[in-house]
């Protein structure tokens, strides 16, 4: 792990080296567009950063591989693209620009260390990641069998997305309540986003003295992840109007947490969701909103995410800083699932208030508001097209969940019980 972390760091070191100098050093003189890099050689799990140089920072480029399995991406369609090797083998990579095509040959070798599948110096197998948070159908008997996933550590090594703009940066919005106070008698019934009207289709204030069994189900008692954490009713809880997930390690050292979903008692395709939530720092975990359907399981592979998709609105992880939004299709068979996943930095005063997420799903994409609904709040923009050959077209049910597991980092018992509060949860769909 700390091998790891050391290859992690030096690598966020050169990463952030060539993100901070490299606009310095590389003054387009000629204004000739052109590749940063026409040939590299990379060992499975390296990470390397190709860039359209000649082009204005808002230029928009559109990253693929003439093979998808060797690498993934990580670039928010911007002129540079993180690129990850994920299997052994050869590919071109393209960057197309104003009707022309840039590109660059990788080749993806073995590492020169051979590591073992529990080894912690693993190569990160970005096509993992959506095991990590799957959610188990409550009517599924706990599979204790399901390895530990030891694969999310891609996400682990993703660095900030420097091109947006941190919490800290972003200029308080008066209009949106920033505390726990906020009126109760507001009418929620609409809602108004990116100039289209929204109906309220489902909601829960969490203000009756237990859970509502009738919205939610609890995820189910299960044992969850590689730090032989578990998922207990126990660590749900409705208190002074909020939904809570305690979070905690018990006498005998097991790390608890849990969740709930909406399934069968609610799902839609399409719409609007707005979360009121805060989510205290602590080591060894991650906090999640998403949307999910079993088709995301069930569907077929090769055929984009129409059929089913795993939609993770968030996903923060406090030791890392970080959230991340992630689209996952094709099921989570290696080599078939395919993600799209972008992260974004906080700093610590991020756990010590309540926050409100906007969530856009529709026929064009995927679209994730923070604390505001104009457009200096979007934080993430995924088109469906681009990401899935389509936007999900299926039902998707609620889940809210919090779980231990080495993508969280070590977990620090001094920062325990920590605890998800959930003010309220809302589901619209947009107005014919
Ligand atoms: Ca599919
Ligand atoms: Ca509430």
């Amino acid at each position: 792990m700390k091998k790891m972390k050391m290859r992690f760091l030096s690598s966020l070191a050169i990463t952030l080296f060539i993100l901070i100098f490299l606009p310095l050093t590389s003054v387009n003189v000629t204004g000739k567009v052109r590749i940063s890099k026409n040939t590299i050689q990379l060992e499975q799990g390296e990470k390397t950063i190709l860039k359209i140089k000649g082009v204005d920072n808002k230029a928009k480029i559109k990253w693929s591989a003439s093979k998808k399995r060797i690498v993934t991406f990580k670039h928010t369609k911007k002129k540079k693209c993180i690129i990850i090797a994920k299997k052994i083998g050869t590919t071109t990579v393209k960057a197309k620009y104003k009707g022309k095509t840039y590109k660059c040959k990788i080749k993806v070798v073995k590492p020169k260390v051979e590591t073992t599948p529990t080894d912690d110096t693993k190569p990160a197998d970005d096509t993992k990641p959506a095991d990590n948070t799957k959610p188990v159908d409550n009517t599924k008997p706990a599979d204790n069998t399901k390895p530990a996933d030891d694969n999310k550590p891609t996400d682990e090594i993703k660095p900030a997305d420097d091109n947006k703009t941190t919490d800290e940066d972003k200029p308080a919005d008066e209009n949106q309540p920033t505390d726990e106070d906020k009126p109760s008698d507001e009418d929620t019934t609409t809602i108004t986003i990116e100039g289209k009207e929204y109906e309220l289709s489902f909601s829960d204030d969490f203000d009756s003295d237990t859970l509502d069994l009738t919205k939610w189900g609890y995820c189910p008692e299960m044992n969850r992840q590689d730090f032989g954490g578990k998922w207990r009713n126990s660590c749900s809880s409705i208190e002074d109007g909020h939904y809570v997930i305690t979070c905690s390690v018990d006498e005998d050292g097991t790390p608890l947490s849990g969740g709930i979903r909406s399934k069968k008692a609610y799902e839609q395709t399409y719409g609007l969701y707005h979360f009121r939530f805060k989510m205290e720092k602590a080591d060894g975990l991650w906090y999640a909103f998403w949307l999910y359907t079993d088709n995301m399981e069930n569907g077929s592979v090769g055929n984009g995410a129409t059929d089913g998709a795993e939609l993770d609105i968030i996903e923060l992880v406090p030791y890392e800083n970080h959230y991340y939004m992630s689209v996952h299709w094709d099921g989570y068979e290696e080599g078939e699932l395919q993600t799209h996943c972008e992260g974004h930095e906080v700093d610590d005063s991020f756990y010590e208030s309540y926050h409100d997420i906007w969530y856009v799903w529709d026929e064009d994409g995927y679209r994730m508001y923070m604390d505001g609904t104009d457009e200096n709040a979007l934080i993430f923009n995924f088109s469906g097209d681009e990401y899935g050959d389509g936007s999900c077209a299926v039902p998707c049910d609620i889940v809210i969940s919090s779980e231990f597991g080495r993508w969280g980092g070590g977990i620090n018992e001094s920062q325990l019980p920590s605890h998800f509060y959930v003010d309220y949860v809302r589901a619209y769909q947009a107005k014919e």
